[in-house]
């Protein structure tokens, strides 16, 4: 990839790049538990995006995009918005530094990518991060902590491409470290690194290949009923619901935002139990807690879909450790921890139930917990 962005680089532009690099992420539990102020266990993978980027001098930007074969020109005002959605995470990360006070001047940019696209592996925080890195680096003196820094990534979505998300993906490929998973505590943005290399166990996804998408899916509609339950509740966040407050005000909430609550409310027990796990080793507790998760993703929070639904199944039954679907649903992967004497039957089962259901094979992805956002020299 390094060597393909560099000479694409060298066919548009004269000068000499710097070269960025960020990271998908896989979260091993604590969905939809981010906006409501709650824990997530995200970290950075080996899949992600890599730009070649230099200062042209001038006040414009200049971006091609390898793998979808496109060119974007755009100046960096906010009516300069470019049309392709791209581009625009490019254009918002770069308005959302000068929002804050930060430089940007004209830059001249190739990237190309790894992460699959519409899998949940946030690749749009990936290419969101790797900007923010750049353009940090080359016009800031890095001055933008790396927190801020996944902040401009999530303000980006928010106010540029419709997602009204949270602060896991863009945090996770931002701060994510080789061999390492992070706790985050989204009210205080406190977090705390476990480094995940379990002897006997393996993390695989399982792509359905159901394109997940959201901007303008329900997913800003499942953050509108959570926080109209915690408003109703008296609450910041859901982060300080509980259950019996749930229970207590239930005849006054619709049946769908008290199933979405539900789900929040437990999620964010489910994050701490899986800690406790993880320190005793005990990862057959870890697996439980993923099932525990899907269920609810499925039943309650109703992010799932039959091809995840079945994937599921099929883990269960070839006697996975754990699976769920992972990231904010509507397709996309499941994540499953899986015994390594059992890896390579589930696989084979997995792929072959599923094509034969559905007509085409599902990916297969091995997880390598990898470094986020850095320079590459
Ligand atoms: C998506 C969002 F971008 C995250 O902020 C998070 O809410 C996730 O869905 C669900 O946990 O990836």
């Amino acid at each position: 990839m390094k060597n393909q962005i560099i000479k694409e680089f060298k066919e548009r532009f004269t000068s000499s790049p710097t070269l960025y690099a960020s990271a998908g992420r896989i979260n091993l539990i604590g969905e939809h538990t981010d906006y409501n102020g709650g824990f997530v266990f995200p970290g950075a993978i080996d899949k992600g995006i890599m730009a070649a980027v230099a200062p042209n001098a001038g006040e414009r930007v200049r971006v091609y995009a390898v793998n979808l074969g496109e060119y974007a020109e755009f100046g960096l005002e906010e009516k300069d918005a470019p049309r392709q959605s791209w581009a625009r995470y490019v254009f918002g990360v770069a308005r959302e530094i000068i929002k804050r006070g930060g430089t940007v001047k004209g830059f001249d940019a190739v990237f190309a990518g790894d992460v699959p696209l519409g899998a949940g592996l946030s690749s749009s925080a990936a290419l969101e991060s790797c900007f923010a890195f750049a353009l940090n680096d080359l016009f800031n003196d890095n001055r933008i902590d790396r927190i801020e820094l996944a902040r401009i990534g999530q303000s980006t979505e928010h106010n540029y491409c419709g997602v009204n998300c949270g602060i896991m993906d863009q945090f996770a490929s931002v701060m994510g470290q080789r061999g390492k998973l992070i706790r985050l505590d989204c009210r205080s943005m406190e977090y705390e690194y476990f480094p995940f290399d379990p002897a006997d166990y393996e993390l695989v996804l399982i792509d359905s290949k159901v394109k997940h998408e959201l901007a303008g899916s329900p997913y800003n509609r499942r953050r509108e009923s959570c926080e109209r339950v915690a408003a109703r509740l008296g609450v910041e966040t859901l982060r300080d619901a509980t259950m019996d407050m749930l229970e207590a005000a239930k005849s006054d909430i619709s049946d769908e935002d008290y199933k979405r609550a539900k789900f929040v409310i437990e999620e964010k027990e489910r994050v701490l139990t899986v800690c406790d796990a993880l320190l005793a080793g005990d990862y057959e507790e870890v697996g439980r807690q993923m099932y525990a998760t899907h269920r609810g993703l499925s039943a309650d929070y109703e992010v799932s879909c039959e091809e995840l639904d079945f994937l599921n199944e099929v883990a269960r039954e070839c006697g996975v450790a754990g699976s769920r679907i992972m990231g904010g649903g509507f397709g996309g992967c499941t994540i499953n921890l899986v015994a390594k004497d059992r890896m390579s039957h589930f696989v084979t089962e997995a792929v072959g139930r599923f094509r034969e259901r559905y007509g085409h094979a599902p990916e297969v992805y091995p997880v390598v917990i990898s470094a986020g956002a850095r320079r590459l020299d």
